[in-house]
């Protein structure tokens, strides 16, 4: 999809929805924004059938607003509540099968490279703990491996929220959930680490608690992997109703989580690091 496909030709324009006019008009394709313009522009995503107040969401929705070139990426993701929003945004969305997202995005990613040689096209994955770390788990660790450019990012909210409740491999070890009666066994995996020894150029792990720095962060993730190689984001992305988290008291949780043991963190390879010191390297002034 570019802003061409999607300007209307004149004579339907008047037929078509206040909100399609917008997204043309206002919206962030061919024109990006910052997250200090929001409120002030049609945002790819602006209403989604998920909690009300849910982390994920505002997490998913700076999302949106960081990637460099909406109009020519595309999202892969699977079953979990975070695809309720994804999937409502104007940006092509594939539903993976469960276990199958990377390999999906693989051979999306090869394919787009060979069909579109001059325009660069972004792949993002984007799936919960459970899809990936558990369910996604050989899928995710091979992309990786193979150093496959495209973009994974997963919305860790520590459980199986939309199926109600059950431990996954990011649940803190005792953590006692309505499906998990008696406390999660073992530990929560460490996939930053194994993002790491998978050789991921661009890894980073962060809460929502700073925008700028949300959408600043999938931008970097995105660029390494539409040149250098793989990039993984893991984000805190609390769920309130799993966890019993007050509505009011949800970006205080992410403020605490944060600080506790979710700090910001990015682990870049030398050859990441050379090409994001270039890429956003300050014009000199004359
Ligand atoms: C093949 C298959 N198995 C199981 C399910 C049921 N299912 C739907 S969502 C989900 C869990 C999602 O957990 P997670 O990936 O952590 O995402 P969350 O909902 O927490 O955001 C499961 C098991 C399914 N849809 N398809
Ligand atoms: S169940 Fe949890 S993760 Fe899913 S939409 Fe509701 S608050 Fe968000």
């Amino acid at each position: 999809m570019s802003l061409e496909t999607l300007r209307p030709s004149p004579a339907f324009k008047e037929f078509l929805p206040i909100e399609y006019k917008d997204l043309v008009e206002y919206g962030p394709y061919g024109n990006p924004k910052k997250v200090t313009d929001m409120g002030k522009f049609k945002e790819v995503i602006e209403e989604h059938p998920m909690c009300a107040g849910c982390a994920m969401t505002l997490f998913i929705r700076l999302t949106f607003i960081g990637m460099p070139n909406p109009e020519h990426t595309i999202v892969v993701g699977t079953a979990g509540c975070g695809r309720l929003a994804i999937s409502q945004a104007s940006v092509p969305f594939i539903y993976g099968n469960y276990g199958d997202t990377n390999a999906v995005a693989s051979g999306l990613k090869r394919g787009l490279e060979v069909r579109f040689p001059n325009q660069k096209k972004d792949v993002v994955v984007m799936a919960g703990d459970g899809g990936l770390i558990d369910i996604g788990f050989q899928g995710m660790m091979h992309s990786w491996f193979r150093k496959e450019k495209f973009t994974t990012i997963m919305l860790d909210n520590e459980v199986y929220g939309n199926t109600g409740g059950q431990e996954s491999g990011m649940t803190n070890q005792g953590k006692v959930l309505k499906m998990a009666p008696r406390g999660k066994f073992g530990e929560k995996i460490n996939a930053l680490g194994l993002a790491k020894v998978a050789g991921v150029d661009y890894i980073a792990r962060l809460a929502p608690t700073n925008p700028a720095r949300v959408a600043r962060t999938v931008r970097r993730a995105i660029m390494v992997a539409r040149e250098i190689g793989s990039s993984y984001i893991q984000a805190y992305t609390s769920c309130n109703i799993e966890y019993s988290i007050p509505t009011p008291d949800v970006m205080k949780d992410a403020f605490e989580i944060e600080k506790e043991r979710y700090g910001f963190e990015e682990i870049i390879s030398p050859r990441a690091k050379e090409y994001l010191d270039e890429i956003e390297k300050k014009p000199k002034k004359k």
